[in-house]
């Protein structure tokens, strides 16, 4: 298997990132990332939240999103 490129890995951080934007309004807030991995510790996703909001507007844009996820 070859490695994922910045492009293949945009474009499919993308798909995840709609698919856990519930109403589609391009920011996924807290209770959407919440529903989408529900077996994630309370913990961990407010840890994620202050590393990861850099804005600190309580939710992420994609941007935020594709700089914590591998
Ligand atoms: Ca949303
Ligand atoms: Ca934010």
């Amino acid at each position: 298997m070859s490695a994922e490129t910045a492009d293949e890995r945009l474009a499919r951080l993308k798909k995840e990132f709609a698919s856990i934007d519930g109403d589609g309004d391009g920011f996924v807030t807290e209770a959407e990332f919440r529903a989408h991995f529900p077996e994630l510790p309370a913990g961990a996703l407010g840890a994620l939240e202050d590393s990861a909001d850099a804005d600190g507007d309580g939710r992420f844009s994609l941007e935020e999103f594709v700089r914590i996820m591998p």
